[in-house]
């Protein structure tokens, strides 16, 4: 047992200079969680499983601090004063102490990182949000409804003409936003350059025919920097300002290469994929990390928008509770994650003006939906002027199997539209191709905003009437369905 790491109630780990976590370690068998928890809090901090004679008073002094244990449910509190992590905003540094060697101690049975908290003194120093999905919605003139998006599939083996007549399918038939899929990147069939040639030409013409600007998010992750950014740079030479995004593989590519996207390009969305999470955050694994933590990370790296789960409606493992905690901690200037009150703000919480933004939020948040959808139309949205005070808002990206009829549903479960759709298989799937595909999410979004029911408002709207008949008996979702009010 490492003492030395034990300060139960110590009232200085709350005076603004140590980031908090709660843990839920459980021991190997015959092992106290006390004893283990000391280890942990040793291994992820200053000390090794021996105390070391090397150790300076001034050294002993950044240790970790357990300063709360809860036995009867494994959980353990742990402060980190901020200062011993890498100057300068480094988010994979911090990682590297909390959610790190940690894992593989191997007396530790389970290790799961379930909740931080920066305090706003932290804040300062890490980079946040440039440019944010409020800027994206003044690009597209999209305020009154979340941002209708599509992932092309299949999701890799198109040529890049192939590629690009399904974006100007999507685009014509509606749809605001379209992504590459994780894994496009430069394969020999759909050459990286002559795929961002073809897209731009697309989007002139579907942005021609529909008089409404589009965009596309570019995966840029690759083989190192030189070459993601090579990538970048090409997109930039060829498509207008504001027309795209660049998409980072995050988890794979990892946070060096989040941060360096977001502090080269602060004029450009960075969308966050976050594949490969799932062996850190399934809830049924005992070792990892929560979503809850991977988005608090990813907003203050600066990611513009990350994908936080459908809340159970989609094919993703996830449940409501999760994702949508997942979707109010990036959206939102003050929010409860599973332990911590987070306020995104550089300033106190007892700021007025702080104060102010998150009732306006929690206000919108609770208000009905059509009404806030109203309140929207003239797009009338106050931006937060004073960036400086806060770490600005990132933009849930909701995937993974959602489908035009899931729509309805998944607006009412979200409880908000500021976020942006992406279908993929609910769109390519469709029996009269992409573009019916594009047609019946709009005409599904239109049927919720005027408050009739799919099945009235497919009456006259064929692409929408077929999608019902579609996914409505596709067995992958008549079981999400169930309990589905047409609302
Ligand atoms: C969805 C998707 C997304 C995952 C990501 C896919 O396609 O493009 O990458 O959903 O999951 O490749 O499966 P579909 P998450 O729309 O066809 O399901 O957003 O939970 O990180
Ligand atoms: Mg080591
Ligand atoms: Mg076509
Ligand atoms: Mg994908």
């Amino acid at each position: 047992m490492q003492k030395e790491y034990i300060a139960y109630d110590d009232p200085s780990v709350h005076n603004g200079t140590y980031l908090l976590c709660v843990f839920r370690i459980i021991p190997q068998d015959g092992l106290s969680l006390e004893d283990i928890a000391t280890e942990i809090a040793a291994e992820s901090s200053t000390g090794t499983n021996l105390k070391v004679g090397s150790a300076t008073e001034f050294s002993l002094n950044l240790n970790a601090k357990i300063y709360k244990i809860d036995k009867e449910k494994n959980l353990v509190w742990i402060a980190y004063p901020w200062a011993i992590f890498d100057s300068d905003g480094n988010i994979q540094n911090i990682l590297t102490f909390i959610a790190g060697n940690i894992f593989g101690v191997s007396e530790v049975k389970a290790c799961k990182l379930l909740d931080v908290y920066f305090p706003p003194q932290m804040l300062v120093h890490y980079d946040g949000p440039s440019y944010t999905f409020d800027d994206m919605r003044d690009y597209l003139k999209v305020h009154d409804s979340p941002i209708l998006g599509t992932i092309i599939k299949p999701k890799i083996g198109l040529t890049s003409a192939e590629y690009a007549e399904l974006c100007y399918d999507f685009w014509v038939g509606g749809g605001h936003f379209v992504k590459n899929d994780e894994p496009q990147a430069n394969q020999d069939f759909c050459p990286y350059e002559k795929m961002v040639d073809s897209i731009q030409m697309a989007m002139d013409r579907a942005e021609e025919i529909t008089g409404c600007p589009k965009i596309h998010s570019f995966n840029v992750s690759a083989v190192d920097f030189d070459e993601m950014i090579k990538r970048a740079d090409y997109i930039i030479k060829v498509m207008k300002p504001g027309s795209y995004a660049f998409l980072i593989d995050g988890i794979t590519a990892g946070w060096m290469a989040v941060q360096t996207l977001r502090r080269r390009y602060p004029d450009v969305f960075l969308h966050f994929h976050r594949a490969g999470h799932g062996a850190f955050t399934r809830e049924e694994n005992p070792i990892g990390f929560s979503v809850a933590v991977l988005t608090k990370f990813a907003r203050l790296a600066g990611a513009s928008g990350l994908h936080t789960g459908t809340a159970g409606v989609g094919k993703m493992a996830g449940n409501p509770a999760t994702d949508i905690t997942a979707a109010s901690l990036a959206l939102r200037t003050g929010s409860e994650g599973p332990f911590f009150k987070q306020v995104w703000s550089k300033v106190g919480e007892k700021d007025s003006d702080i104060q102010a933004i998150i009732e306006n939020e929690e206000k919108e948040w609770s208000q009905d939906l059509r009404q806030l959808v109203a309140s929207r139309k003239s797009s009338n949205v106050k931006k937060i002027k004073d960036d400086w005070r806060v770490v600005k808002k990132m933009v849930p990206i909701i995937s993974g199997g959602l489908n035009p009829i899931l729509l309805p549903k998944f607006l009412k479960i979200m409880g908000t539209i500021d976020y942006i759709t992406t279908m993929g298989g609910g769109v390519h799937s469709h029996p009269m191709k992409t573009q019916a595909g594009a047609k019946a999410v709009v005409q599904a979004y239109e049927a919720w905003k005027q408050g009739i029911s799919l099945e009235d408002y497919a009456k006259d709207h064929e692409e929408l009437c077929v999608a019902i008949e579609f996914y409505g008996k596709h067995k992958a979702y008549s079981h999400k369905l169930q309990g589905y009010e047409h609302v």
